[in-house]
């Protein structure tokens, strides 16, 4: 533990922080130096309790052995392939295994490094599709108010999330947005689906006439909306989105990047649901966030349509230097093996009922307003400081991690998203803690 401490830098200017308040956090820094199962271990060597799964990525806990025996092993062994025009078996052995997982009839996938790069896949599939089919008027793409779809432009785009597109320009065109499905005056304190809102999705069809519906090529949705402060689908709702697309040839994109490899107690939001989207888009918990890696599942038929023309020539001119890179691809075998080996995926289902009365447990907590929740990923939502919003949610994060848990916020929203290794014990100190900090914070 000493050398750890000792390797703690001094000087943080040169590194710009990714989505950070870089002066507040250089002035009074969070480093974590080790983890281990649902824990972290900070540089002053406290616990901390992960309640957000890393970032909404660590579906398997931290440091687990197969992963890390799988890293080691494939570093000695092949360690870069080239990703374009040459291949290696480990590519294939995990695609294969991935398929496994997915919905019945996407039989493919595309490999990315992130989930950015999944989404811009996604879009860019969707279009050259459409394209292959000989219906190149199909250019549109429509996504959801409070949608994060990562930040690439493809992404921000049809991402509706303010802060995230304000400031870079023009994004793509031919761009337009469903309304979010945020109601808490009819649905605040719902435990799990919430009842109202499934009309909601009938704006696609109020969207589609207006530009007319062939026009349109591919709607994105998360299922689950993550990152703008967890958002459950309203009953019925994604049922509506689907049946809206098939009646006008219109694409539908899942983006799973969060839901995706059990969060929710299924391998995919779309087997939760019973919704078949065309493509799923992935990344985080395909490799536990432990090496960079996203993969796009798209149905049989989409894929085939690339499939013709010349042998020799490349069907679709897309790809990444990283694209199924050797290490990211024994990452995510050995993660896909401790997932089956450890039966996580029906382990969140057995702990959701549990996660779910713990969270509403704090209703009566100081600023709560609302609480939302689904398989293992919950959202507790706090009223604004009048003329200082976030202010309240960032105070009590703070906080949490100097008691000892790591919470995420969003606006006034806490977000918890806990490994799904979680325990019960686990679960009653992560609440503990959160009712405690908001009875501290202004
Ligand atoms: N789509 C969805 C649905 C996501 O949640 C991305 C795409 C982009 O993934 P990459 O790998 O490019 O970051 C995401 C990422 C948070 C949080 O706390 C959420 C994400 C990332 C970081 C933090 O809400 N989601």
């Amino acid at each position: 533990m000493s050398n750890r401490l000792a390797a703690t830098p001094n000087d943080l200017r040169a590194f710009w922080m990714p989505f950070t308040a870089n002066r507040q956090f250089k002035a009074s820094p969070r480093m974590f130096v080790a983890a281990e199962g649902m824990h972290f271990t900070t540089a002053d060597n406290r616990q901390v309790l992960d309640g957000t799964a890393g970032l909404w990525c660590v579906n398997a806990g931290h440091c687990r052995p197969k992963i890390t025996e799988a890293i080691r092993e494939q570093a000695g062994e092949l360690d870069y392939a080239p990703a374009f025009q040459m291949g290696h078996p480990k590519a294939f052995e995990l695609a294969n295994r991935l398929v496994d997982l997915s919905p019945e009839g996407m039989d493919h996938v595309f490999y990315t490094n992130s989930g950015s790069e999944s989404v811009d896949t996604a879009l860019k599939i969707a279009l050259a599709y459409h394209r292959a089919r000989g219906d190149g008027a199909r250019f549109r793409l429509i996504g959801r108010e409070r949608g994060y779809h990562g930040v690439n432009f493809g992404g921000i785009s049809v991402g509706g999330i303010v802060a995230n597109r304000k400031l870079f320009g023009t994004l793509l065109t031919g761009v337009d947005h469903l309304p979010h499905t945020h109601l808490p005056g009819k649905n605040a304190f719902t435990r799990g689906e919430p009842e109202h809102g499934a009309d909601l999705a009938d704006e696609l069809e109020r969207i589609c006439t207006l530009h007319d519906p062939s026009t349109v090529a591919a709607v994105i949705v998360e299922p689950v909306a993550g990152s703008t402060g967890v958002l459950i689908p309203p009953k019925g709702y994604l049922q509506r989105l689907r049946a809206i697309c098939d009646k006008h040839g219109i694409l539908l994109i899942f983006d799973e990047v969060i839901t995706g490899y059990g969060r929710l107690g299924a391998p995919f939001a779309a087997q939760f649901f019973d919704v078949k989207p065309d493509i799923i888009t992935t990344a985080k918990g395909l490799t536990n966030g432990v090496i960079p890696m996203g993969a796009v599942f798209v149905k049989n038929e989409i894929h085939d349509t690339f499939m013709d023309g010349p042998e020799h020539l490349i069907e679709f001119f897309h790809g990444y230097t990283y694209s199924g890179n050797p290490m990211a691809c024994a990452t995510a075998l050995g993660t896909l093996d401790t997932y089956r080996d450890d039966g996580l995926f029906e382990r969140a289902a057995d702990m959701a009922p549990y996660w779910e009365d713990a969270l509403h447990s704090l209703k009566d907590a100081k600023h709560v307003i609302d609480i939302r929740n689904l398989g293992l990923v919950g959202a507790i939502e706090l009223e604004p400081i009048a003329g200082a919003p976030t202010k309240r949610a960032f105070s009590a994060f703070v906080r949490a991690y100097e008691k000892g848990c790591l919470i995420r916020t969003t606006g006034d929203i806490i977000a918890l998203s806990p490994p799904l290794i979680v325990e019960k014990t686990h679960i009653d100190e992560l609440m503990d803690c959160i009712r405690t900090v908001l009875d501290e914070v202004e």
